[in-house]
């Protein structure tokens, strides 16, 4: 069968880049759209789409007085997250892939996938969306183009990247670009009706590694469908590190100054939904320290000239986890969303047309829920998914760093990994050395969250907070880590220091043992001051741990047993960790550095396991 001559707006493209071109036409001609439209990323634009969407009843328009420019969505209840079984990372080597991600080999990909993507726009429209990953004014711009058929993804990718006209005109004829392809895999037949969120029961979230090239299919939530998010920054990302030097990471960044005027920069790596928004948007409790936002959930780290680590958020907007935000857990965050021009998916919404979800106070008596079915307090279950997400530009953040937009990035001084554990993870350790750090990421563990489906609450490894962001063997990926802590220019003194935090450990009646959130800041002000060389630690089998009384905890309530409790090495439990360690790397074979076996051994001897 031949396609039709001519889709409408095909040719009107503003651009004569030729590969660009090539590209879109291949994929109008194989997807068959009702019209092809190239995203500007202007106001108008905006205006036309969400009010598209809102007819459709995509979107609610939120009550402009409270939200300005703010709409509401809810998805189908079967397409609420990132699905990590049908996430592929199809290298021409299996052995590139490694033992944690899901392989095709990438013709067999390619068939299946062209099949499903037969035809699949028809009746849509195909959206043409060039973006960049970081600053535009970077030395190499990280451009990419996403190709989708949904106006909501053209609307989300508005908020979390730099795109439209001026990135197009920024790519000329000849810029490098990752090319992203996305449908949401539901074709219209004519006269056939849309649904609200249109999705397939199929789905598979691809990358093509050796070509840097992205194909997503069935789901329009998230990191399935906002491709420059994790798909390009993370998992292609990362892949683009390997081979050129850097390290493409699940963190955030943030600026802290002490009460004596000194900044530092810090990063961390916490898995979805375990505190990285709260902690880079974080109000100090403690007077005199002062948290600036530079991202929320990607670091592009690459050595500087003077030989240390900086880092770079490539994107442009906060994509957050809402249940439990709050005045008092994150101020920050409500104020930017205060501010309007933001999505909302998944919430509730209050009768008086604003937003609601848990730990957001007292329930209103009656809400509209993410079903869209009646609420009230006495209703069964949540108003808000789970995984419920705020969508809004940083630039709103009243919190933000003046050296957001810089493509130089920041100079990293401390890293924090972290996780989700109710037992044996103290509240915070540092390490002892790189190789020590490396390994404490490495063997990160968290409990599992609802930013994957799947079951919730399961203890897995989760390396660096990257187990389904890592595109290639992640044996590979831990020896890139340790090849990186030889510095730019052999000076190792150079690197970050590298600390595990857990604000999550559990006391004996299921309580959190420390109160997180702002007082997280008693945390970065201890890890500031071993930098310095002030405070007291002590050395214990796992790396230094705080000393009782190194922690100011001065104005803080709680209790002395339940401080103790949040910062025990429990060597018991440390001991049940080791198998499951070993298990771990058991999986890498000899793709395992040597020094990170090295390490569990000094682990082991440090427990007295033999
Ligand atoms: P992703 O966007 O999925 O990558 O998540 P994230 O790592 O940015 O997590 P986020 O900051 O959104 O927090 C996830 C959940 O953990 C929210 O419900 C928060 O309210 C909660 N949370 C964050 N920080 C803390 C903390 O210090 N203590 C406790 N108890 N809960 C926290
Ligand atoms: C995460 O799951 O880590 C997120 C949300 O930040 S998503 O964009 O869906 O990946
Ligand atoms: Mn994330």
């Amino acid at each position: 069968m031949s396609a039709p001559a001519t889709i409408p707006g095909l040719d009107a493209a503003p651009t004569q880049h030729p590969r660009l071109l090539a590209w879109v036409r291949e994929v109008a001609e194989l997807t068959t759209p009702d019209r092809v439209v190239w995203v500007d990323g202007s106001d108008e634009e905006w205006e036309r789409l969400t009010g598209q969407l809102v007819e459709a009843g995509t979107m609610v328009r939120l009550n402009p007085e409270i939200k300005p420019n703010s709409f509401w969505t809810r998805t189908d209840p079967t397409d609420v997250a990132r699905v990590e079984e049908r996430t592929y990372i199809c290298s021409v080597d299996e052995a590139d892939a490694g033992p944690t991600n899901n392989w095709m080999a990438p013709s067999d990909m390619k068939q299946l996938m062209t099949d499903l993507y037969r035809g699949c726009m028809t009746g849509r429209t195909l959206y043409v969306i060039p973006f960049c990953m970081g600053p535009l004014t970077a030395e190499n711009p990280m451009f990419g183009v996403e190709i989708t058929d949904s106006a909501y993804v053209v609307c989300s990718m508005r908020i979390m990247t730099r795109m439209g006209a001026h990135v197009l005109e920024a790519m000329g004829d000849d810029a490098v670009f990752v090319p992203a392809l996305h449908s949401v895999g539901a074709p219209l037949q004519p006269g056939q009706a849309d649904v609200a969120w249109p999705c397939s029961e199929t789905k598979y979230i691809t990358h093509f590694p050796e070509e840097r090239l992205i194909w997503s299919f069935g789901s329009g939530y998230g990191g399935n469908s906002l491709l420059g998010k994790k798909c390009f920054s993370l998992r292609i990302g990362s892949v683009m590190g390997r081979d050129e030097g850097w390290l493409a990471e699940h963190m955030l960044i943030l600026k802290l100054t002490s009460p004596e005027g000194k900044v530092y920069h810090v990063t961390g790596a916490f898995p979805s939904a375990c505190g990285k928004t709260n902690l880079a948007m974080l109000e100090p409790t403690i007077p005199g320290w002062k948290v600036e936002t530079l991202g929320d959930d990607i670091a592009w780290m690459r050595f500087g000239e003077d030989g240390r680590l900086y880092a770079v958020n490539p994107e442009f907007g906060l994509f957050g986890v809402a249940p439990g935000t709050d005045h008092t857990t994150n101020p920050n965050a409500m104020k930017t969303i205060a501010k309007g021009n933001s999505l909302f998916t998944n919430v509730a919404l209050t009768d008086d047309g604003d937003i609601w979800w848990e730990g957001m106070g007292e329930p209103p008596a009656h809400l509209t829920d993410w079903h869209g079915k009646d609420w009230t307090p006495d209703s069964e279950g949540v108003s808000s998914h789970p995984n419920s997400r705020f969508c809004t530009p940083i630039e709103q953040c009243p919190i933000l760093s003046p050296e957001f937009d810089n493509p130089n990035g920041v100079p990293i001084d401390a890293i924090l990994f972290g996780g989700r554990r109710k037992t044996t993870i103290p509240l915070v350790s540092e390490s002892r050395d790189w190789a020590h750090g490396v390994f404490q990421g490495a063997t990160l563990s968290s409990e599992t969250t609802a930013a994957a489906v799947g079951a919730v609450g399961v203890v897995r490894r989760d390396p660096m907070a990257m187990l389904p962001f890592i595109g290639y063997n992640a044996g590979d990926y831990f020896r890139h880590w340790i090849e990186m802590g030889k510095g730019s220019d052999g000076d190792a003194t150079k690197l970050p220091k590298i600390f595990y935090v857990n604000w999550f450990r559990r006391g004996d009646e299921g309580q959190f043992l420390w109160p997180g959130f702002g007082e997280n800041s008693r945390v970065l002000k201890w890890v500031v001051e071993r930098l310095e060389g002030k405070a007291e630690a002590v050395e214990t089998p796992i790396g230094y741990v705080p000393t009782a009384d190194s922690l100011d905890v001065s104005g803080l309530d709680i209790s002395a047993a339940d401080l103790e409790a949040a910062l025990k090495v429990d060597v018991e439990e440390w001991k049940a960790e080791i198998p499951q360690i070993q298990e771990w790397f058991d999986k890498f074979g000899d793709k395992l550095p040597a020094v990170l076996g090295a390490e569990l051994d000094t682990l082991k001897a440090r427990l007295g396991v033999e």
